[in-house]
């Protein structure tokens, strides 16, 4: 693999560290001036050492490598006797927001008969005068329930397992109606509804709970590890990301939604998961990531904040056991994330960090931004043209965009104000 020199970005400085990372007792570097010199992985140059040229080598020959190098080595690969024909029943649906909006709530089933495991899913669709016929959606998972984004009373409790979180009543790992709407901040639903997008989310627990359980539990325990996976067997962001493709094709068969305007977002982890998604599922129309940090729209080489190896060690189950060899090790990863970014072309995506969020890089995600631009250029589509991130709360790019949101690691109002302009300049939409 021949290296580039990021000769451009010398005038911020790099550093080469004298020692490299080697424990968990190394400390977390939040200074630029301490993020070491590196090279990025070719982006244009294949295995053999071809030089990629157009669209046409890239579509089938270099983008199928890179996918295949994050499957490998990061991610995970999805067992290939997985079942994507997935089952559905309609559990409810009614009309909320005083009329202007339709709720439908499904459940997805991985597997034959009642009791196997499933995945419950809430839609809002707008009606009436902000409908759409079909309407652009944004899809998303969420972190502790679909109780717990909408104060809707009709919105189901999750039954499945749940962390424990006293403050909201989620004991013995059972969630609690004491939680409806404890995260409607991340979901504007209203203003969704207003500007003509509907919204589908479903837990992601209910596809993978979130801890290292030795693949005994979710759509997992379907799939039981073979001793023949190499390391490479789907880690939880493969599975949340593959159940994503699974409600998108149930979405396509709601004559409710434009197929075509499916866009799918995340935050953080599941900023990750959005990320890795849209890479994988073409038909995912804009792809989103909110503070998606390591493993996310962060360069792992750049080491600031979050690295390769303490995510590793705080969450071993997100990616495949072979991610482990890059701990404190990331110059011999194949990939870095601006290929995650560049799979994802000539999509539109749109990354975004915040300004107090050093542990997600917001840098190191502007970068891999900046950094996929050769192969949207291939399409002849501008990106991010600009060396250095904006100012905060500045909306900067076009085929690939980027924010700085003032503030702390979440996802919120002015967040989703942008996702939505964004959208509707891609889909070409009247406001
Ligand atoms: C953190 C983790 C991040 C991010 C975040 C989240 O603890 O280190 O990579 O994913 O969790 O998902 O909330």
């Amino acid at each position: 693999m021949k290296n580039m020199k990021l000769t451009m970005w010398c005038s911020v400085a790099f550093i080469l560290l004298a020692s490299r990372t080697t424990g968990q007792d190394v400390k977390t570097n939040y200074d630029e001036s301490q993020v070491p010199t590196y090279s990025l992985p070719e982006l244009l140059i294949t295995n053999a050492g071809t030089t990629v040229v157009n669209r046409r080598q890239w579509e089938r020959k270099r983008r199928l490598e890179v996918l295949d190098l994050f499957a490998a080595h990061m991610f995970g690969r999805v067992p290939n006797h997985v079942d994507n024909e997935l089952r559905f029943e309609v559990l409810e649906r009614g009309l909320t927001l005083q009329g202007s909006a339709r709720r439908l709530q499904v459940r997805l089933f991985f597997a034959p008969g009642r009791n196997a495991p499933a995945l419950d899913l809430l839609i809002y669709a707008p009606v009436g005068a902000n409908r759409r016929n079909p309407c652009p959606m944004f899809l998303g998972l969420n972190f502790m329930g679909n109780h717990t984004v909408t104060t809707d009373p009709m919105v189901d409790v999750t039954k499945s397992w749940v962390r424990n979180r006293t403050e909201i009543g989620y004991q013995n790992n059972q969630a609690s109606a004491a939680a409806r709407g404890v995260s409607a901040e991340r979901w504007p639903i209203q203003l969704l509804i207003e500007s003509g997008f509907g919204i589908a989310t479903a837990y992601y627990g209910d596809i993978d709970p979130d801890f290292d359980d030795g693949f005994m539990n979710g759509v997992h325990a379907l799939y039981p590890k073979g001793d023949d996976s190499n390391g490479q067997h789907w880690g939880s962001i493969a599975t949340w990301s593959w159940g994503l493709s699974r409600i998108l094709d149930y979405l396509q068969t709601i004559d409710a939604v434009n197929p075509k305007q499916i866009g799918v977002i995340g935050h953080s982890r599941l900023g990750k998961t959005s990320l890795w998604a849209g890479a994988t599922d073409p038909r995912f129309a804009v792809v989103i990531s909110n503070d998606s940090g390591c493993g996310g729209a962060a360069l792992s080489r750049r080491q600031l904040g979050e690295t390769v190896q303490r995510i590793n060690t705080s969450f071993p189950h997100w990616f495949c056991d072979k991610f482990q060899d890059y701990n404190a090790n990331e110059n011999a990863l194949p990939v870095d994330q601006h290929m995650l970014i560049a799979l994802i072309a000539p999509r539109p995506v749109y990354i975004a960090s915040a300004s107090e969020d050093l542990w997600a890089d917001p840098t190191g995600e502007f970068l891999s931004g900046r950094l996929a631009q050769p192969v949207y250029d291939l399409y002849g589509l501008a990106g991010l043209d600009m060396e250095v991130k904006p100012e905060p709360n500045e909306s900067v790019g076009d085929h690939v965009a980027y924010h700085l949101r003032e503030g702390k690691h979440n996802l919120l109002e002015y967040d989703w104000r942008q996702y939505i302009k964004f959208a509707q300049r891609h889909y070409a939409l009247k406001k």
